[in-house]
C-alpha cells in the first residue's frame, strides 16, 4: 500500500493586504469594502495558523505573496507616466482598478491551483493546473506568477507536470481548488475526485440569479482530462443556484471533505444524494457523511460562520482535527454543531482547534481558503523545492521579514503613495532570499 500525507501550503498575506470590495457575491468582501485592514497583523494570523499545524505534526509549506502593485497591469490598459501619476490616474478612471493592482488576493491559495495526486493519475505524476481566475479582474492578475512560483517549487519533472492554465475566457472560468474535493480510504489511495461548478452552457436553467457562478463544467471537464483521471473515479456535482445567491462563491464555503469524510450543507448541491454513491461507489467504502441541516443553521450561518472553510486534517495518531475560524465559534448553532460532531464516535473527527485568521476572514477568505493541500508520497516531498518547506528556522525569519517591512495598517488613499509601492520591492527580493527562489518576481528579471 502506498503511503502519502497531505500537505498544505499556505499563501503568505502579502503587504498590500487592503478591503476594496473587488469580489461581487462575496458578502464580506462587500461588507468591508473601504474598510482599514492591519497588513501585519495579517500576516502574522496566517504565519501561526501555518505553525499550529506544524506543531501538530503536519508537513507545512508556504507560497510567497505575489508583488503588489501591478503597474504594468496599468501600463497594460493605457495608463503611463511616472508611478505617482500611473496610481492618481488610475485612481481618477476609477478607484476599483486602483485597488485591483494592489490586491494581495494571491493569500488565497486554495484558488492558485487544482491538484491531482500521484495515486489517482494515469502517468502517476503529481499534476497541477495554476487557476485562471478570470471571474474579477484583480484575481486574474495572479496566475502568472503563480504558473511560475509552482514550476520552481514542482520542478521535478520525474514526478510533477504544471500545466498551462486553461484558456482566458468565460467558457473556461477556473477558481482552482476551492471547487474540488478528492475523496479517499487514506491519502495514498486512488481516489474520487468531485469537480463543483456553478455555470454549465449546456444546461442554463440551474444558474444563480443573483450573483455570479465562478466555475464552469467545461473547466472542470478539461482538467480532469489534463490531469488523466479515471473517468470511473471522476464526479461532476453542481453547486445549489440557492447557495451561490446566498454568498457561496467558492464550493469551500459550504462543503469539505478529507480521506473517506464528507462535511457539508443539505443546501450545498443541486444534486446531494446521487453524488454520494457516484462517490463512495468506486471508492469500495461508505463514506463518512456529517451533513448539516437547514434545521442545524442555516446558509447565511454558513456563510457568515465560515465552518465549511475549515480545514479537516488526519493527525499522525490518525484522528482528524477540524481547524475552524473563531467566527464559527462566536455561532451558537454552528458552534452547537461542532460540538455534537466532536462527541459523535461514529465521525473520525474528535478535536477543534478555532484559530484568528479574522484580517482574511473579513475577505471572505477562511483556514482554507488560505492553504492549498497537496498529497504527496515521501519521495515526491523529497523532490519538491525544499526552501518553501516550514521550520522553526523559517517561521522566524518570516515573522521578522513581516515585522520589518509591514505596514500597520492601509487606508484607501494610501494605495496613492509611490514610496510605499517601492519599499515593497526590496523587501520582496529579500523574501526570495529567504525561501531561495531567485528570479520569482518579474522585476527581478
Ligand atoms: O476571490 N476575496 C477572495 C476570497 C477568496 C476565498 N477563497 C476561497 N473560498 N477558497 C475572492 O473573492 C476580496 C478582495 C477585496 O475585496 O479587496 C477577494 O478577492
Amino acid at each position: 500500500m502506498t503511503i502519502a500525507h497531505e500537505i498544505n501550503f499556505d499563501g503568505l498575506i502579502g503587504p498590500t493586504h487592503n478591503y476594496a470590495g473587488l469580489s461581487p457575491g462575496n458578502v464580506a468582501s462587500a461588507t468591508n469594502a473601504g474598510g482599514t485592514s492591519l497588513p501585519k497583523a495579517a500576516a502574522l494570523q496566517g504565519l501561526s495558523k501555518m505553525k499550529t499545524l506544524m506543531d501538530f505534526g503536519l508537513a507545512q509549506g508556504v507560497f510567497p505573496p505575489q508583488h503588489r502593485p501591478d503597474l504594468n497591469a496599468l501600463r497594460q490598459i493605457g495608463f503611463s507616466g511616472s508611478d505617482e501619476q500611473l496610481l492618481k490616474s488610475a485612481h481618477d478612471a476609477d478607484p476599483t482598478l486602483l485597488a485591483a493592482i494592489w490586491s494581495a488576493s494571491s493569500m488565497w491559495a486554495a484558488n492558485a491551483a487544482t491538484v491531482s495526486p500521484s495515486a489517482d493519475t494515469a502517468d502517476a505524476k503529481v499534476h497541477l493546473t495554476p487557476a485562471n481566475l478570470i471571474s474579477n479582474y484583480h484575481r486574474s492578475l495572479e496566475h502568472p506568477t503563480t504558473t511560475r512560483m509552482l514550476r520552481m517549487i514542482f520542478k521535478d519533472d520525474a514526478h510533477f507536470v504544471v500545466h498551462d492554465p486553461l484558456p482566458n475566457q468565460m467558457r473556461f472560468a477556473d477558481e482552482g481548488a476551492a471547487n474540488h474535493i478528492r475523496f479517499a480510504a487514506g491519502h495514498g489511495q486512488p481516489g474520487v475526485e468531485m469537480f463543483v461548478y456553478g455555470f454549465d452552457r449546456e444546461d442554463s436553467a440551474g444558474e444563480a440569479r443573483k450573483y455570479p457562478s465562478r466555475q464552469t463544467r467545461a473547466a472542470c471537464q478539461a482538467i480532469a482530462r489534463l490531469h488523466k483521471l479515471d473517468p470511473t473515479r471522476t464526479v461532476y456535482t453542481r453547486q445549489h443556484p440557492d447557495a451561490i445567491d446566498a454568498g457561496v462563491f467558492h464550493n469551500d464555503v459550504i462543503a469539505t471533505g478529507n480521506e473517506a469524510v464528507f462535511l457539508y450543507h443539505e443546501q450545498a448541491f443541486a444534486t446531494s444524494r446521487s453524488m454520494i454513491t457516484d462517490i463512495a461507489g468506486p471508492l469500495g467504502q461508505p463514506l463518512t457523511l456529517i451533513e448539516a441541516s437547514n434545521t442545524d443553521f442555516s446558509l447565511e450561518d454558513a456563510v457568515t460562520s465560515y465552518l465549511f472553510n475549515s480545514q479537516i486534517v488526519t493527525l499522525p495518531d490518525g484522528t482528524m482535527a477540524l481547524i475552524a475560524p473563531l467566527e464559527s465559534k462566536e455561532n451558537p448553532r454552528v458552534a452547537a454543531f461542532v460540538d455534537r460532531m466532536i462527541d459523535d464516535s461514529t465521525n473520525p473527527i474528535n478535536s477543534v482547534h478555532y484559530l484568528d485568521v479574522r484580517e482574511s476572514m473579513r475577505n471572505g477568505g477562511g483556514p482554507a481558503c488560505l492553504r492549498l493541500r497537496i498529497v504527496m508520497t515521501d519521495q515526491e516531498r523529497s523532490a519538491l523545492h525544499q526552501g518553501v518547506m516550514l521550520t522553526d528556522e523559517l517561521y522566524q525569519s518570516l515573522t521578522t521579514w513581516v515585522e520589518k517591512h509591514y505596514p500597520d495598517q492601509l487606508a484607501p488613499d494610501d494605495l496613492l503613495d509611490p514610496t510605499l509601492a517601492r519599499s515593497l520591492t526590496d523587501a520582496l527580493d529579500e523574501l526570495t532570499r529567504i525561501l531561495d527562489l531567485p528570479g520569482l518576481y518579474p522585476f527581478q528579471r
